[in-house]
């Protein structure tokens, strides 16, 4: 088993503290200050689950700041705006106010992976705090039921992303395909702390995909037939899984029947197994009827469910385990294939480390009874932040830290992992 640095876990934890304390606003935590200046979705729910063990009160008030959020449609947004700093693209591209369903706290269009479910069942973990399941079980069950009605849109019960700001992996070379049968749009403006991140074209397409959905009303109807971005993703359907399967286990604390989330979670393992695997996991673009067959951290997702048949496990464990991926790096575990054309250990999404996939591949280990591999990915993460501090990612064979410092899911993971105990 490898070894840990010797440094202080304490006083690592403390460090971990006070990043969640300075980017809390007093109504939700930021991802990171000044670029990442208001709520975002799947952001809030690693806080959640960092918070479980040491600050419930914190991560209560954190899910419930987000689910205010929440549209009458059951979606819950990427972003929620609640501090009047600038970002874009912000309110005025979104316009929520103009939509019945949006509540009265400005909001983005879009969603997010929703990890919702699993991190109200970590709270509960660590909390015993039955009247709060009770309390968030109903706003979980209408994201669930907006995520099955909306976004079935293969007709084969997996939710469809309609923009890469849905996978929370934005920058995926699994968005390039279905990206470059967009029109190439350039508006003609420069943001400039994001051209280091995003080639302006690929920026413009994302901000044009966004203004087509918000003209057709942010409708099921325009997204069914008309949307040109249409993915079934694995990582996002293999978190909507998990949560399914902790909202089985919520259900009877909100005196609610188990049963429709474990059907739930059978559709969607049942489709993922029959519409993304071809040897390994791949996301498969609608519009083209075709699986994307670049391998990401993403083909991952669905080792969350522990009723994963042993074949599919075993396959991607090993890849996982393999030199294409976390084998060949020094650290856990490359957003990209390493050997894929598109691998660039620089580029946001395309190469570099992050610490909330590692949380999630060590809880799929966990699940699994993995040990040895959740046990590398712990220590490897905790490698990472010890050297190179709570960034937004990390180079994966030298460990240098790239993007936002202080960024939050990577000092609510780290606390979690501190922990390491390992909740089954
Ligand atoms: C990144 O996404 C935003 C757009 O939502 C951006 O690029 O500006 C992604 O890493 C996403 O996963 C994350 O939720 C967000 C905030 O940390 O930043």
């Amino acid at each position: 088993m490898e070894a840990r640095p010797a440094v202080d876990d304490a006083a690592l934890g403390r460090e971990a503290m006070a990043v969640l304390e300075a980017n809390w606003t007093g109504t939700g935590t930021v991802p990171a200050p000044g670029l990442y200046p208001h709520q975002w979705s799947w952001d809030s729910a690693f806080v959640v689950i960092g918070l479980a063990r040491h600050r419930p009160d914190r991560a209560r008030d954190e899910l419930l700041s987000l689910l205010r959020g929440q549209w009458a449609t059951g979606m819950v947004p990427h972003i929620v705006f609640h501090t009047p700093e600038a970002y874009f693209p912000g309110p005025s591209v979104w316009r929520s106010q103009e939509h019945e369903a949006a509540p009265r706290v400005l909001t983005s269009g879009l969603t997010a992976p929703p990890l919702h479910g699993l991190a109200l069942w970590w709270l509960y973990q660590h909390t015993g705090d039955e009247a709060f399941v009770r309390k968030a079980y109903p706003a979980l069950v209408a994201q669930h039921d907006y995520l099955a009605s909306a976004r079935d849109l293969g007709g084969a019960g997996l939710a469809a992303i309609v923009h890469p700001w849905e996978s929370g992996m934005d920058d995926s070379p699994a968005w390039d395909e279905p990206l470059a049968a967009l029109p190439v749009i350039r508006y003609g403006y420069r943001h400039l702390e994001l051209d280091e991140r995003h080639p302006d074209s690929d920026h413009d397409r994302y901000v044009w995909l966004a203004m087509r959905y918000r003209d057709a009303g942010y409708s099921p109807g325009y997204l069914r037939d008309e949307h040109p971005f249409a993915v079934e993703d694995p990582m996002f359907n293999g978190i909507w899984l998990a949560s399914c399967q902790a909202m089985a286990e919520l259900a009877p604390l909100a005196h609610a029947d188990p049963a429709p989330h474990v059907e739930q979670a059978e559709r969607i393992r049942q489709a993922m197994l029959e519409r993304l695997w071809d040897g390994c996991f791949y996301a498969r673009d609608l519009r083209s009827g075709q699986l994307i067959r670049v391998s990401t951290v993403g083909g991952f997702g669905p080792l969350l469910d522990p009723l994963l048949p042993s074949e599919h496990l075993n396959a991607a464990v090993e890849m996982l385990e393999s030199a294409r991926f976390m084998g060949a790096t020094g650290y856990p575990v490359p957003s990209c294939e390493i050997r894929a054309a598109q691998f660039d250990r620089t580029r946001y999404w395309r190469g570099p480390s992050w610490v909330n996939t590692n949380w999630l591949l060590r809880r799929a280990a966990a699940v699994h009874s993995l040990d040895h591999l959740a046990q590398q990915l712990t220590n490897g993460t905790l490698r990472l932040v010890r050297q190179a501090g709570f960034r937004e990612c990390f180079d994966p064979f030298d460990g240098s830290g790239r993007g936002c410092r202080d960024f939050s899911w990577s000092a609510a993971l780290t606390l979690d992992l501190l922990a390491d105990t390992v909740v089954e």
